[in-house]
């Protein structure tokens, strides 16, 4: 737990492991903000469960409480707080309008074009052996080249500037950390973050920072 300047001790309902919530929670510490992590098993399928279902009708972590507010989604939670506790802790959504947008413009990249084919990744070569599931050979090959594509657009943009939205570190940086951390250290594939050179160093940056050391611990 966290310590912090605000009263409300917010709830993570979801396992520290996960990778949604890794990212929250990275965001709550960035933030300042403290927390309680309410570990359901998801492994046992606690997050398909009649109570869990209220909270989060998809079945799938993390949700949030903060008193009797109720959140899922966790893009939707880190811009939430970020909003919230704009003047604490870290600024993660940019000052002038224009930093805001490229903040945003990068958040839903790695929403629409990073996240699809490294989740699949993940899925078939680390989920899916773990579980007994059958790798798709092909999805992972497609997966890698489309993966490859978008980290040679990182590679350009980030020749340009040190974070994805500008000289920052924001949300849309910060998003990345869950599944890219599965990408170098579970499945073999670090050579995608480590042949190119930016990408390269602010994947060092960006996992070098207090808050994400922490996650990690949790
Ligand atoms: N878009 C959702 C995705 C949530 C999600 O897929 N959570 C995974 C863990 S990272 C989960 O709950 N998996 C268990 C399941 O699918 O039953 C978010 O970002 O919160």
């Amino acid at each position: 737990m966290e310590a912090s300047k605000n009263t409300m001790v917010v709830k993570v309902i979801g396992p520290p492991y996960a990778s949604c919530s890794r990212r929250v929670l990275a965001c709550l510490i960035e933030k300042e903000v403290e927390f309680e992590i309410i570990p359901i098993d998801i492994l046992k399928g606690e997050q398909k469960s009649p109570e869990f279902l209220k909270l989060q009708p998809f079945g799938v972590v993390p949700v949030i409480q903060d008193g009797d507010y109720t959140l899922y989604e966790s893009r939707a939670i880190m811009r939430y707080y970020s909003e919230k506790y704009k003047s604490q802790g870290t600024d993660l959504l940019g000052k002038t309008l224009e930093e805001k947008g490229l903040v945003e413009q990068w958040l839903e990249t790695e929403g629409q074009n990073y996240h699809p084919p490294i989740y699949n990744l993940i899925l078939h070569l680390l989920f899916h052996p773990k579980l007994g599931f059958p790798v798709d050979d092909k999805i992972v090959k497609e997966s890698e080249e489309k993966l490859e594509k978008v980290l040679d657009i990182y590679e350009e943009r980030l020749s340009k500037s040190k974070y994805l939205a500008g000289e920052f570190f924001s949300l849309a940086d910060l998003s990345h950390l869950p599944f890219t951390h599965y990408l170098v250290h579970d499945i073999g594939r670090a050579y995608l973050i480590r042949n190119r050179k930016h990408v390269s160093a602010w994947w060092d940056d960006i996992t070098s920072r207090e808050s994400w050391k922490k996650v990690l611990q949790l």
